[in-house]
């Protein structure tokens, strides 16, 4: 029997990548693999109990219920608000950040920011849908209530970020700057085991993934880039191949598989795209970059980004290293022409 190396043997064995840890951090990427175990099990019977229904409504035996997205966001926060490894956390969910007036919470070094259950929409028709979280250490003093400084840093900075993908099978991806491992949730010992070590995305690849239904209202450097993509050519093995779930969690983890770009541009009503620099953007690039990517707004790296607010919202081209610097290139390029 081969054996098997659960998602907690290895984050302790990786702890001895830290030389001063004090096995914080560990414990809480083990307490976010335990919340989206029991994420996990309410997202698979999605379907069979009245689950989807409205925040707010009761079931018959007067139990209030809770959306998906609701219920991801609470398993996480009393995850790390009981673990005591973080001293606030901020979700896409919320519109501010919560500082947990504990005391063992005043004394962590941590703050954890996360989208709960991003692709939501797709939750009513059994499409993948995923949590993705991003950690920084603190900036505030320890001790001290945790306050928006600690929030707003750039991704650069991230100490671990990771998602967990509720696809075919259940998945937890992560870095702590070490590189990427990807462990598969085995449901009869419900333990995460490692099955995808050392994580590394193609440099190139032949999947673009974009909602072409926005495309006349993008830029010209994007509208030319998808052009390009659909073009024959059999030296760049084009035509490419148009992939869009619609879930960014689960079209980020096929092409960091197989090797793609994702694409989420400004458009004329929404110049900044849809995606959150803090939820969505920076734990991704943060694991694509280690995983040997790249990610950028159109302009620049994405890591790099000061954020402003808690809530903001930035271009998205992430994926297979040439494909992202193409994108930029004709970006930059028809930017010039136009100016
Ligand atoms: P959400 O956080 O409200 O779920 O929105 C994010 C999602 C991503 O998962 C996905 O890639 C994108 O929105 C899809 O948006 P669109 O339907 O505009 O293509
Ligand atoms: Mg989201």
């Amino acid at each position: 029997m081969s054996s098997l190396v659960t998602l907690s043997e290895f984050i302790m064995e990786r702890q001895a990548d830290f030389p001063y840890a004090s096995g914080d951090l560990s414990r809480l990427l083990a307490d976010i693999g335990i919340a989206s175990k029991i994420i996990n099990h309410q997202v698979n019977k999605a379907g069979l109990q009245d689950i989807l229904g409205a925040e707010g409504t009761t079931n018959v035996q007067g139990e209030s219920q809770m959306k998906l997205d609701v219920f991801s966001d609470h398993a996480l926060f009393n995850a790390v608000k009981w673990g005591g490894q973080v001293c606030g956390v901020a979700s896409e969910e919320n519109e501010t950040y919560h500082a947990f007036d504990l005391e063992h919470c005043r004394k962590a070094k941590y703050v954890i920011l996360f989208d709960p259950l991003d692709g939501s929409s797709n939750i009513d028709v059994n499409v993948s849908i995923g949590t993705i979280f991003s950690i920084f250490r603190r900036r505030s003093s320890v001790g001290d209530l945790a306050n928006v400084n600690d929030f707003l840093q750039r991704g650069c900075d991230q100490v671990a970020a990771g998602y967990v993908i509720y696809g075919s099978s259940t998945m937890l991806v992560y870095t702590t700057g070490h590189g990427v491992n990807g462990f598969t949730l085995e449901p009869s010992i419900g333990e995460f085991c490692l099955s995808h070590p050392d994580m590394k995305i193609p440099e190139d690849g032949v999947i673009y993934s974009i909602n072409e239904g926005n495309l006349n209202s993008c830029g010209a450097g994007v509208q030319a880039y998808v052009s390009w993509c659909k073009e024959a050519d059999k030296k760049t093995s084009r035509p490419y191949t148009g992939r869009y779930i619609g879930s960014l969690v689960a079209d980020f983890h096929r092409n960091l598989i197989k090797g793609g770009v994702y694409m989420y541009p400004g458009t004329l009503k929404a110049p900044d795209g849809k995606l959150r620099l803090q939820y969505e953007c920076n734990p991704l690039a943060f694991i694509v970059e280690q995983a040997g990517g790249k990610a950028s707004d159109g302009r620049g790296r994405i890591l790099d980004i000061q954020p402003r607010s808690l809530h903001q919202r930035v271009p998205l081209f992430i994926g297979s290293r040439n494909m992202v610097e193409r994108v930029e290139a004709m970006i930059r390029q028809h930017e010039l022409t136009e100016a």
